[in-house]
């Protein structure tokens, strides 16, 4: 009675024991590579242990010892929630373990736990029949049969310990396996997030050098567009001006040609007159002919002057041939038939230098020089001539700025050779100064051999040169010596007309004619 009594309760202490077993090698982790070998030291009952509990059996002869440890806060009431506790920590392993690739860890211990599930039932049966049989038979059943259906018992409990045991060690086993498993997932995932970061980083350089060349790019492209508006304006600019050139062009070669034009028309009008000329000098050498050969021409052909020319109707500046006074001899001379309405007997004319007048008293009174050109006609003539009537002087000049002047006078006479060829001038008019540059009344003829000035104690021709109405000196002298240009100022001997261009100044070119008061 007592003996049933004590393997029922030696049972029940087994399968507390077998549970706390299972449970604490549940948590045994991957490190604590001795966890099965501690958990089966304890199963094989070492006696060196700290923490352990004996409990001996006395059944008759026989007596059994178990070795238990001792459990910290284990309770027989307890045992399911412990064994709940366990794979609640299993399934915690479970959900460690990485879900990829991890079905066959997972199948396994789904394997190993319905084992001990079944085993747990299998051990619930086995209890519920021992305690039916210990209340059917706890009457009759003799002590050795109960001896030995307690021997029975505990060697089943035995082989259920090691069973679990095993079953424990390969738990253990593919738990390391697991946690291997998944160290070696966790650094690939480390090694594969490593790489990651490098590739997010470099990812990072080459967005940040994207946008830098992004910049770059768009400054250049400001740039390029900048320098093509640029460029648009200039090649515009240059259009414009390549259009202006264009422009002058046409109007420069309107202007050649028309000058071309001109030119013809003036040439041939150049040629009209060298023909006129001709003719001009035909006729005057027929007159010429006719004079030598039949002695005087008629009186109504001898011209007294160039007015009478002009009045025979010869409109053209050049040579002629008049009679002044009652002579007989033909006198040539120049007549300017333009200026001023024509019809002046030119009796002086220089405008190149090439005559010198540094000459004496006979040679200005004969006169000297080419008719044509530089000449004076003769002092002896010149009285003759304004002794036929009443004349008028007039002087043209030109300096060597290309102005013109001139000055006239409305009467003109000159006296006879003994009364020194005396000058006597009225009623003055004309350009070159308000006053008069010649001595009116009375001056007398001079040259290097005759000094008839009004200088008492010089030689007004000598100083100044040439042959001249010289007052004391006065204030002109046609006849000086000629000046080219650049030599022409500052020279008190050239041929002056003060009140034109000053005491000092040479002239260009001079002319003196003689023309009827009444023309
Ligand atoms: C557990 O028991 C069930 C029936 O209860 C059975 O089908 C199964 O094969 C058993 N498993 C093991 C591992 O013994
Ligand atoms: C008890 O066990 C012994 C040996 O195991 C056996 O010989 C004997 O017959 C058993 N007794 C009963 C009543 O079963
Ligand atoms: C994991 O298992 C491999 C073989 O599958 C083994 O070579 C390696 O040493 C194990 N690592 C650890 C930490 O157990
Ligand atoms: C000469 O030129 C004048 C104008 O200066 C003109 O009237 C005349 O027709 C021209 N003569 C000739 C032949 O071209
Ligand atoms: C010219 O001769 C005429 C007479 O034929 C005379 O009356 C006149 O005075 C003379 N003229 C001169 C300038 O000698
Ligand atoms: C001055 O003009 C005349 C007539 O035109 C000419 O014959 C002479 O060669 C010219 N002399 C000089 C130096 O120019
Ligand atoms: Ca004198």
């Amino acid at each position: 009675m007592q003996g049933v009594n004590l393997s029922w309760w030696f049972l029940v202490l087994l399968l507390l024991w077998t549970f706390a077993v299972v449970a604490d090698s549940a948590s045994v982790t991957s490190s604590e590579r001795g966890g099965v070998g501690r958990s089966q030291r304890r199963g094989g009952g070492g006696g060196a242990e700290k923490k352990k509990r004996y409990h001996r059996i006395q059944h008759g002869q026989c007596s059994y010892t178990f070795i238990l440890p001792e459990l910290d806060g284990c309770q027989a009431a307890g045992s399911t929630e412990q064994y709940g506790s366990a794979r609640s920590r299993t399934s915690v392993v479970q959900r460690d373990s990485p879900t990829m690739d991890g079905d066959w860890p997972t199948q396994k211990l789904q394997h190993l736990e319905n084992t001990m599930e079944n085993n747990t039932q299998w051990l619930q049966k086995l209890e519920s029949f021992v305690q039916k049989t210990l209340r059917r038979d706890v009457a009759n059943i003799p002590s050795h049969v109960v001896h030995n259906q307690t021997a029975a018992m505990l060697e089943i409990g035995t082989n259920l310990l090691t069973h679990t045991a095993e079953q424990t060690r390969k738990l253990n086993v593919v738990e390391a396996k697991v946690l291997n498993h998944t160290s070696r997932i966790e650094i690939q995932l480390l090694e594969n997030s490593l790489s990651t970061n490098k590739l997010e980083k470099e990812l990072l350089l080459q967005t940040s050098e994207i946008g830098r060349l992004r910049d770059k790019n768009s400054r250049l492209e400001n740039k390029v567009q900048k320098l093509e508006s640029q460029q648009r304006g200039e090649l515009e600019d240059m259009r414009q001006e390549k259009n202006r050139l264009q422009s002058v062009v046409r109007t420069q070669m309107s202007a050649i040609e028309s000058l071309e034009r001109q030119l013809r028309v003036a040439s041939s009008n150049n040629t009209a007159l060298q023909r006129q000329q001709a003719l001009l000098m035909e006729s005057v050498h027929t007159l010429i002919n006719m004079v030598s050969a039949t002695g005087s021409p008629p009186r109504s052909q001898m011209w007294r002057d160039c007015a009478d020319v002009y009045k025979a109707g010869h409109s053209v500046s050049g040579l002629y041939h008049i009679y002044i006074g009652n002579r007989t001899e033909p006198l040539q001379v120049y007549c300017d038939m333009e200026t001023d309405g024509g019809g002046w007997t030119v009796f002086q004319r220089r405008f190149n230098g090439s005559v010198d007048f540094q000459r004496s008293w006979s040679e200005y009174r004969m006169g000297f020089g080419d008719v044509l050109g530089e000449h004076w006609l003769g002092n002896e003539a010149l009285h003759h001539l304004t002794s036929q009537g009443q004349y008028s002087l007039r002087v043209e000049l030109r300096d060597w700025e290309g102005n013109s002047a001139h000055s006239q006078y409305d009467r003109f006479t000159l006296g006879s050779e003994r009364q020194q060829y005396r000058l006597y001038l009225r009623g003055y008019s004309g350009t070159a100064g308000r006053q008069s540059s010649l001595a009116s009344h009375g001056t007398r003829f001079s040259t290097r051999d005759q000094d008839n000035d009004n200088c008492d104690h010089c030689k007004c021709a000598l100083m100044l040169t040439g042959g001249w109405w010289f007052d004391a000196c006065g204030f002109s002298n046609l006849n000086g010596i000629y000046y080219a240009i650049g030599h022409n100022i500052r020279k008190l001997n050239g041929i002056k007309w003060h009140h034109f261009r000053g005491p000092s100044y040479s002239l260009h070119s001079t002319a003196m004619m003689a023309r009827p008061y009444d023309f």
